[in-house]
C-alpha cells in the first residue's frame, strides 16, 4: 500500500496562488536520465567534471565532448516525460502561476506540457560557437563535431558548464519568481551548484514554505516545511491529485 498523502502539504499547495519548481537530474531520473552526483550512478562518478563540465576540458578535446553530448543527447531524445513532469504540467493550470526553474538541459518539462520553463544550464536541443558569441544553431545533422558556419570554430552543446556565466535574463526572472511564490518544490536536486541552489533561500527569505522532494537529504532539506522522500515521479502526483481531483 503506498504511504498516505500528507494533507497538510495538499492544503500548501491548494492555497498558494504562485509556485515555483525548482528541479534538477533528480526529476528526469524516472525518465532514465543519469543524475550528476549519486554514487555509482552518477555520471560524476565515472566521468571528470573537469574534462566533461568545464570550457577548459572542451578547449582541450572538443570532439571527445562533443561525442560525450551526442550519447547523452541521443538518450535525452530517447526518454519520455515521466509523472513527476506530468504532474508538474497539470499543477499548472491549477494554479495563479507555475514557473519551473530547471537545471536540466533535456526539455522534458517542455515536453510533458510545462508552458513556462527557465533553463537555467541551457539545453542539449541547440549549440553554438565555442570560440565566439555566434548561434544558437540548430543541432547539425551527423554526429561528428561540426563547426561554426561563421568563423569555423568547433561548435559545443549549448549548455552551461563550471566557471560560466548563466543567462542574465533568466537569472533575473527566475530571482523575481522565487521572490514573489508562496511555495517552492525543490525536487530531485542535491543543492549543491550555484546560483540554482540560492533560489529556494531567496523564496523563504521572502516568507514562501519552501518543499523538498528527493530520496535523500540535501543542504535544502533542513529548510523545508514539508519533506517528501523518495523518488518524485511516485510522489508528487498523488499530492497534485489530492489537491485537483478531476
Ligand atoms: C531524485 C531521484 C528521483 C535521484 N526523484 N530525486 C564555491 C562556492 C559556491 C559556488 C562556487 C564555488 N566555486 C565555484 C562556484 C560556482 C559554481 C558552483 O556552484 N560550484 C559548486 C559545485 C561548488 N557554479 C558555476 O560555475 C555556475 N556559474 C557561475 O556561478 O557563474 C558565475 C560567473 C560570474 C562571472 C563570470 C563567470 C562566471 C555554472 C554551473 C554550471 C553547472 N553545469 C552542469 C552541467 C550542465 C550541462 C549538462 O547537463 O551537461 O549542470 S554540472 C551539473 O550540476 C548540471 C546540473 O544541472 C547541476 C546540478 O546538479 P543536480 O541537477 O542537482 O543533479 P545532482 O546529480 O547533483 O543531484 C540529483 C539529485 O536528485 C540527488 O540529490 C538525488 O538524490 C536526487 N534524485 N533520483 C527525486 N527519482
Amino acid at each position: 500500500m503506498s504511504d498516505p498523502v500528507d494533507e497538510r502539504l495538499v492544503d500548501t499547495l491548494r492555497s498558494a496562488r504562485n509556485v515555483v519548481a525548482l528541479t534538477g537530474a533528480g526529476v528526469s531520473a524516472e525518465s532514465g536520465i543519469a543524475t550528476f552526483r549519486d554514487d555509482e550512478t552518477g555520471l560524476w562518478s565515472r566521468f571528470s567534471i573537469e574534462e566533461f563540465g568545464s570550457p577548459e576540458g572542451f578547449a582541450r578535446q572538443p570532439g571527445r565532448v562533443w561525442e560525450w553530448y551526442v550519447e547523452r543527447r541521443d538518450a535525452m531524445l530517447r526518454a519520455r516525460p515521466n509523472p513527476a513532469h506530468l504532474a508538474l504540467a497539470r499543477l499548472e493550470r491549477h494554479v495563479a502561476s507555475l514557473t519551473v526553474i530547471t537545471q536540466n538541459i533535456d526539455g522534458l518539462h517542455q515536453r510533458a506540457g510545462s508552458t513556462r520553463v527557465l533553463e537555467l544550464h541551457g539545453s542539449i536541443r541547440t549549440v553554438r560557437c565555442g570560440a565566439a558569441d555566434h548561434g544558437p544553431f540548430a543541432w547539425p545533422e551527423g554526429r561528428a563535431l561540426a563547426h561554426c558556419p561563421v568563423c569555423g570554430a568547433p561548435l559545443r552543446p549549448n549548455v552551461v558548464w563550471f566557471g560560466e556565466r548563466l543567462d542574465s535574463g533568466r537569472i533575473q526572472a527566475a530571482d523575481r519568481a522565487a521572490q514573489e511564490c508562496d511555495v517552492l518544490l525543490a525536487i530531485g536536486t542535491s543543492g549543491l551548484v550555484a546560483p540554482a541552489a540560492t533560489f529556494p533561500m531567496t523564496a523563504r527569505a521572502h516568507g514562501a514554505r519552501l518543499v523538498d522532494i528527493n530520496p535523500v537529504a540535501t543542504p535544502l532539506s533542513r529548510h523545508a516545511r514539508h519533506v517528501l522522500r523518495g523518488p518524485a515521479g511516485e510522489l508528487l502526483p498523488p499530492v497534485v491529485a489530492a489537491a485537483w481531483p478531476d
